[in-house]
């Protein structure tokens, strides 16, 4: 059974204040190309197809539109959850319909657990599609007070499954979930406030092949049984480095998976460089990535005016600066101390060193030491 894996699409998604919906359609185009040409079984989409519950409305349009594609246009059945973006019965409209028609959408925990069937030469493949639910949701849904996190859940959930499992067919489970040991990014919302939501691994004994999403960085655990596909599109700049994919899986007769990760080639790639202002914007001109979403690390010390438009004439698709010389080490003498107890001239020569790097030399603190003298005289004058 061959197998499309991915997950995390974060549709509507806006960084930095700009839409990523056309990178987004531009990628989701490769991926549909990539369905006609590897001809999957199935297609799994392993949660988080939307940036938020509420989605804007041509984000809804592009999820109907390459939906449509795969499973009418391509005829290729395929599995959706809800991750933790969406809206559970929001996602879950009209899906006992569209089951009809090969599209299986999961939004809401169903204590039934109830498997999709699908079968090629070698015999029945189970699909449990297990969608991303808050522990009190499970808790309530599953009726088992003993559910307390989210390990619980899906420990719960996985028991039901192998005890119904008819062990003929192999096993595929899809989730959305943090399993320990997993490498997380920036742009993935924690699933828990105050404990960690990690998930262990061993929940997922005995299943032939998890697809996994959550995590944004391509990864796979226990000889590739456990995989995230990772998400669609480079979410942050924190994931500058890595290489987005989706994964094929052939799973043989044997229940064995086999995964080949394919690159998706993004319309704008979303890169960090570093340099002076000055030779980062020479540097464009030999850059044939002037048009990807870029973060300036910008060496200079000085003040520069107006440095966005400056950069935004060399990259106009640049969307942050920043300048870790200014941004304080936090180690100055002063730092930490109470400042109500500090001087003057201490408090200004600390600020003046965490943010340049630099102590103040002798013109500065003698100018420092006259205007502090001055302002002194004058509030005497005042009082
Ligand atoms: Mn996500």
């Amino acid at each position: 059974m061959k197998i499309l894996h991915t997950a995390d699409w974060h549709l509507g998604r806006i960084y930095h204040g700009v839409s990523l919906l056309e990178d987004q359609a531009h990628v989701l185009d490769e991926l549909v190309a990539l369905v006609r040409a590897e001809r999957p079984d199935a297609v799994l989409i392993s949660g988080d197809v939307y940036d938020r519950s509420v989605p804007p409305s041509d984000a809804v349009a592009l999820l109907d539109d390459t939906l449509t594609r795969l499973v009418i246009g391509e005829g290729v059945p395929t599995l959706l959850i809800a991750g933790n973006h969406d809206s559970p019965e929001r996602l879950g409209f009209g899906s006992r319909l569209l089951e009809q028609a090969g599209l299986t959408m999961r939004g809401s925990l169903d204590a039934a657990l109830t498997p999709v069937v699908l079968r090629d030469a070698h015999g029945e493949v189970a699909f449990y599609p297990l969608p991303y639910a808050e522990p009190s949701v499970s808790r309530h849904c599953l009726a088992d007070d003993s559910i307390a996190d989210h390990h619980a859940a899906l420990r719960v959930q996985l028991e039901r499954v192998r005890s119904t499992h008819d062990e003929s067919r192999r096993s595929v489970v899809l989730a959305h979930a943090f399993v320990t040991g997993g490498t997380a990014s920036e742009s993935e919302r924690p699933l828990s406030v105050g404990g960690t939501g990690a998930v262990g691994a061993e929940v997922f004994d005995g299943i032939d092949f998890v697809a996994l999403g959550h995590l944004h960085r391509p990864q796979a655990m226990r000889d590739g049984r456990i995989n995230y596909s990772g998400s669609l599109l480079k979410y942050s700049f924190a994931e500058a480095d890595h290489e987005k994919s989706v994964s094929l899986i052939e799973i043989g007769a044997d229940g064995a998976a086999r995964t080949r990760r394919i690159a998706l080639r993004p319309r704008r790639d979303l890169r960090i460089l570093t340099g002076t202002l000055a030779e980062i914007v020479s540097g464009a001109e030999r850059d044939p990535g002037r048009d990807d979403y870029v973060l300036a690390r910008i060496t200079d010390t000085g003040a520069i005016l107006d440095a966005m438009s400056k950069l935004r004439a060399a990259y106009p698709n640049a969307l942050s600066i920043e300048r870790p010389q200014l941004a304080g080490s936090g180690t100055g003498a002063a730092s930490g101390a109470d400042h109500r107890k500090i001087s003057m001239e201490q408090l200004f020569s600390t600020f003046y060193q965490e943010m340049t790097g630099l102590e103040l030399d002798a013109s500065a603190t003698e100018l420092l030491h006259g205007e502090i003298a001055a302002q002194a005289g004058e509030e005497r004058e005042a009082v």
